[in-house]
């Protein structure tokens, strides 16, 4: 155990012998073990030391005494400030400037108080001697161009003169310049942004403006409004104007928009087309179907052309421009009656008028002979007779074949044989044959 020696530690050494402390400390020696000094012996500083020995001379300008930009000095147990011009006090803490000394700065006003001076500093300035400037406005909180305007962050107000609130340069106010703190203002914006003509509004001119909303637009001639950040358009699609706010006139015939030899009109808005005859459409670009009305009477086949029709009447028995002219077949020489037939014409034909006994559209068949009976009857009655004299003579040779009463079979020999000269045969007629 430290502080003890010999064979069972019980023999106390004594360590003061040897002056561990240091700086003048007082040293006590330790006795009993387990007691109050069982270090074996304890350092005793003098004010203005510490540490186990006492080795530490302790830094009384830590905590920065001096005011007012004085140097601190250390001493034991002490410390001594070297004041600056104009400065008096164990801390510097006597300000002895007047306003003689003319240090305000950047135009401020001096006024002579009790302790020194206070400068009353113009707006844009801050700081004991308003050497700075704490203009807000350098920050730039106003956006998208809006106009930022400087204004003071803080003032004393009632019985507390304005002059003696100084600001710092984070425009708080320093609290210890007015006599009572409930009468320091701070203002939370030191600017003010001027946000017109930007676009925007808000505090910081960040929020844009819904000009189409608002109808603080100046789109024009049915021109859409388009809000768009900080400003907006105006969408002239389809109103025949153009430019910015669509108040200028298109003039569409400047790109010739007008087909098949049309003329253009400039209009305001939109422009026109004069077709040329045989066209339509509000380009002119559909060529006139002039077939469509069915100019073709009668059958006519009409066939389209530009700015006209052709009627074709072939086969209807018309003619002219639109076959509603009849045809005068008889008179054109365009019949085909026959010859002494009467050709009689009608609406879109012609019938032929024949002669007694003709017959046939173009009374083309011969006349009928009906008026000469004897050239059928004639004939007629040499075939009844021709026919009377076969049938009689078929009636006399049946007759005469029965009177035979028999029949006649051949044989194998008579069937296949014709050689056999039918003279072998001959018998009286009148026999017969078994
Ligand atoms: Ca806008
Ligand atoms: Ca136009
Ligand atoms: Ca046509
Ligand atoms: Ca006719």
């Amino acid at each position: 155990m430290d502080g003890y020696e010999g064979k069972l530690c019980g023999v106390d050494i004594a360590e003061c012998d040897s002056d561990p402390c240091m700086n003048g400390a007082t040293c006590l020696e330790s006795r009993t073990p387990g007691q109050e000094f069982f270090v074996g012996y304890l350092c005793n500083c003098r004010n203005g030391f510490e540490g186990a020995h006492c080795q530490v001379n302790i830094d009384e300008c830590e905590s920065s005494p001096c005011l007012n930009g004085g140097h601190c000095e250390d001493g034991v147990n002490r410390y001594t400030c070297e004041c600056p011009m104009y400065f008096e006090g164990t801390d510097c803490e006597r300000d002895t400037r007047t306003c003689d000394l003319a240090l305000c700065q950047n135009g401020a006003t001096c006024i002579d108080i009790d302790n020194g001076f206070a400068c009353r500093c113009v707006v844009g300035y801050g700081g004991a001697l308003c050497e700075s400037a704490i203009n807000s406005c350098a920050f730039e909180p106003c956006k998208n161009t809006g106009v930022c305007k400087y204004e003071r962050a803080c003032q004393c107000l009632n019985s507390v003169p304005d002059l003696l609130a100084h600001c710092k340069s984070n425009e708080t106010c320093e609290y210890e310049t007015c006599v009572d703190l409930k009468d320091c203002d701070v203002r939370e914006l030191a600017y003010s942004c001027d946000c017109l003509g930007t676009g925007y509004a808000g505090v910081n001119c960040t929020e844009d403006i819904d000009e189409c909303q608002t109808g603080d637009n100046d789109c024009s001639n049915s021109g859409r409004c388009v809000n768009t950040l900080g400003g907006y358009s105006c969408d002239c699609s389809g109103t025949g104007f153009t430019g910015d706010f669509c108040t200028e006139d298109i003039d569409e015939c400047d790109a010739l928009p007008c087909m098949n030899g049309a003329s253009c009109t400039n209009n305001r808005p939109g422009f026109e087309c004069s077709c040329a005859g045989g066209y339509q459409g509000p380009l002119c670009e559909t060529e006139t179907d002039e077939c469509a009305s069915g100019p073709c009477q009668n059958g006519g086949v009409c066939r389209d052309r530009i700015n006209g029709y052709a009627c074709n009447c072939n086969n209807t028995g018309y003619t002219g421009q639109g076959c509603t002219v009849d045809v005068d077949e008889c008179t054109v020489n365009g019949h085909r009656c026959s010859s002494g037939s009467t050709c009689v014409n009608l609406p879109g034909t012609y019938r032929c008028q024949c002669p007694d006994g003709y017959r046939g559209d173009l009374c083309e068949r011969l006349p009928v002979q009906g008026a000469q009976p004897h050239r059928v009857l004639i004939p007629a009655l040499v075939f009844l007779i021709f026919i009377l004299i076969i049938s009689v003579y078929s009636w006399w040779c049946l007759r005469q074949a029965r009177k035979m009463q028999g029949k006649y079979n051949p044989a194998e020999e008579e069937k296949y044989d014709n050689s056999l000269p039918m003279s072998a045969f001959e018998v009286d007629n009148d026999e017969r044959l078994v």
